[in-house]
C-alpha cells in the first residue's frame, strides 16, 4: 500500500510526488548527517550514528517550525492577520493508555465526559480528566484498520440522555466498505451494548479517502462525510457524479424511516437528478467536519490532492469543485477549467514546508481563550501546526510535534486536539 511509505498512517492516501514531504526530510536528514561529521573531523567531539540522527532530527524540527513561521509571514498560501495572534498552548488530557486515537467528542449528556475513538475499534471515556480502563464500546473485531481505514467517526443522538442511540462510521471487516451504524449505552452508563443497526452501507473502491466524520447537525440531520473512494485524482469522477455517494456530503434523517430518511430538502430528494440522500458535493476527501455552535454554518476542510489543502462553508446543493478543482486552482484539466457553478473554499494553503493534510477543527466558541472567539481552529496532520481562520485570515498559532488526527470539542464548547501517537490535548491560553 502507498501508505506504507508513511512514517505513520496519513489521512491523506496517496503518494507524493518523488519530492514528498517525507522524501525531502530523509535528504535533510542524510545531509546534516553528512555535514555533523565533517564538523567533528574537525575538532567537535565524536558521537555515535543514532546520536547523530537524533541530533539532526531535533534541528530538522526546530527549522520546520522557523519556516513555518517565516512562511506564514511571508504569505505563501498563508497570511498573518493578527499583528499579535491569541497565544495558545496545549495542555496535556490523556498521554499513555490510547492506541492510535482518531477522534474525540461529548455525548450532550451533561456529565462532562469526553469519548475518543481508537483507529482499531475502540471508543474510550475519559471522565474527570482519567482515562476509565474498560472501553465503552469495542468492535475490533468488526473494522478494519490501519492507513486511512478504522473506526473513524461518533455522533452521539441529540436526545442521547433519553434515547442512549449514538452512531458510529467505520470501515468494514474483511471487504473494507464504510458503514454507519447505530449502537446504544447499556445500563451501565460506562458501556455501550455490542448490538448494532447498520443505517448505510457504501462499498469503496480504494482503501484511502473514506472519509469518516458523522455529526448531527443543528436541525438534527446526521451528516455524513465521504471521500471519493480513493486512489488518486479521482479516477472515476465520482465526486462529480450525482449518482454516487462517494466525494459527497450526505445528510440523512435517522429518527424517520427504515433504516433511514432523506430530508425533503435535500438537493435531489423530490426533483431527482441524483442521490436523495446528497446535501453538497465535488468533495474529495472531507475527513473532519463541524458546525459553528453559534451560526449553525457547516465548516469542511477538504484534503487536497498534492497541491492545495481547503476549508469550505458548506451550503445545500454546493458542488465545491473537485475534480475540477483542487482549492481555487484548475486540476482537471490543469488551465482552463470551466468553474460555473462551481464554489470555491474559504482559505486554502499549499502543500509546503512539510504540509500535507488539513485536519478541520473548529470554530472556538469556549471560555478559555476569548481572544479566539470566532476563529476557526484547525491543523495539518504532518506539520504538526495548528492555525486559526478569522475574516479570511490564517494565522499560526502553534507549531507542535503532534501528528494530528483530528480536534474535537466538550460540552461547554473547550477545543481538544488528538495526537495520533496516543495524546489528548486541550488549547488553553497562555
Ligand atoms: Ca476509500
Ligand atoms: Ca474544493
Amino acid at each position: 500500500m502507498k501508505d506504507a511509505r508513511r512514517a505513520e498512517p496519513a489521512f491523506t492516501g496517496e503518494g507524493r510526488s518523488d519530492a514528498s514531504p517525507r522524501t525531502t526530510m530523509v535528504l535533510k536528514t542524510l545531509l546534516c548527517r553528512l555535514f555533523k561529521k565533517v564538523r567533528m573531523q574537525g575538532g567537535e567531539e565524536a558521537r555515535s550514528e543514532a546520536d547523530l540522527a537524533v541530533r539532526c532530527n531535533d534541528e530538522r524540527r526546530s527549522q520546520r517550525r522557523r519556516w513555518a513561521f517565516f512562511n506564514s509571514l511571508l504569505g505563501a498560501g498563508l497570511v498573518v492577520g493578527a499583528a499579535d495572534p491569541p497565544s495558545i498552548r496545549l495542555e496535556l488530557v490523556v498521554g499513555r493508555g490510547l492506541s492510535n486515537p482518531v477522534y474525540v467528542t461529548h455525548a450532550r449528556d451533561g456529565s462532562g465526559r469526553l469519548f475518543v475513538l481508537e483507529q482499531q475499534g475502540r471508543i474510550r471515556i475519559v471522565a474527570a480528566g482519567r482515562l476509565v480502563g474498560a472501553p465503552y464500546l469495542d468492535i475490533t473485531d468488526r473494522v478494519l484498520a490501519g492507513g486511512e481505514r478504522g473506526l473513524l467517526g461518533l455522533a452521539f443522538h441529540p436526545k442521547f440522555r433519553e434515547n442512549g442511540r449514538y452512531f458510529v462510521n467505520y470501515t468494514r471487516s474483511p471487504d473494507g466498505a464504510t458503514v454507519v451504524s447505530e449502537f446504544r449505552v447499556s445500563a451501565d452508563p460506562n458501556i455501550s451494548e455490542r448490538a448494532e443497526r447498520v443505517i448505510l452501507t457504501i462499498g469503496q473502491p480504494y482503501a484511502n479517502h473514506n472519509g469518516g466524520m458523522i455529526e448531527f447537525g443543528p436541525d438534527s440531520y446526521l451528516y455524513i462525510g465521504m471521500g471519493d473512494g480513493g486512489s488518486a485524482g479521482d479516477p472515476g469522477n465520482r465526486a462529480q457524479d450525482r449518482n454516487d455517494l462517494l466525494g459527497k456530503m450526505l445528510r440523512i434523517d435517522v429518527d424517520r424511516g427504515t433504516p433511514y430518511a432523506s430530508p425533503s430538502d435535500n438537493p435531489f430528494a423530490v426533483s431527482g437528478g441524483g442521490r436523495h440522500e446528497i446535501y453538497a458535493w465535488g468533495l474529495r476527501n472531507p475527513w473532519r467536519f463541524s458546525f459553528d455552535r453559534a451560526t449553525g454554518q457547516l465548516y469542511v476542510a477538504d484534503v487536497g490532492q498534492n497541491a492545495w489543502e481547503e476549508i469550505n462553508i458548506v451550503q445545500r446543493g454546493g458542488n465545491y469543485g473537485w475534480r475540477i478543482m483542487e482549492g481555487a486552482h484548475c486540476f482537471r484539466p490543469r488551465t482552463g477549467c470551466q468553474t460555473d457553478g462551481l464554489e470555491l473554499p474559504v482559505a486554502e494553503y499549499a502543500q509546503e514546508l512539510g504540509r500535507c493534510s488539513i485536519i478541520g477543527g473548529y470554530v472556538y466558541r469556549g471560555r478559555q481563550v476569548p481572544a479566539l472567539l470566532g476563529s476557526y481552529l484547525y491543523g495539518d496532520f504532518c506539520s504538526g501546526e495548528i492555525f486559526g481562520l478569522r475574516d479570511k485570515v490564517q494565522t499560526l498559532l502553534l507549531a507542535t510535534d503532534l501528528a494530528i488526527s483530528s480536534f474535537g470539542e466538550d460540552e461547554a464548547g473547550e477545543v481538544y486536539v488528538v495526537g495520533h501517537r496516543g495524546s489528548i490535548h486541550k488549547i488553553v491560553g497562555r
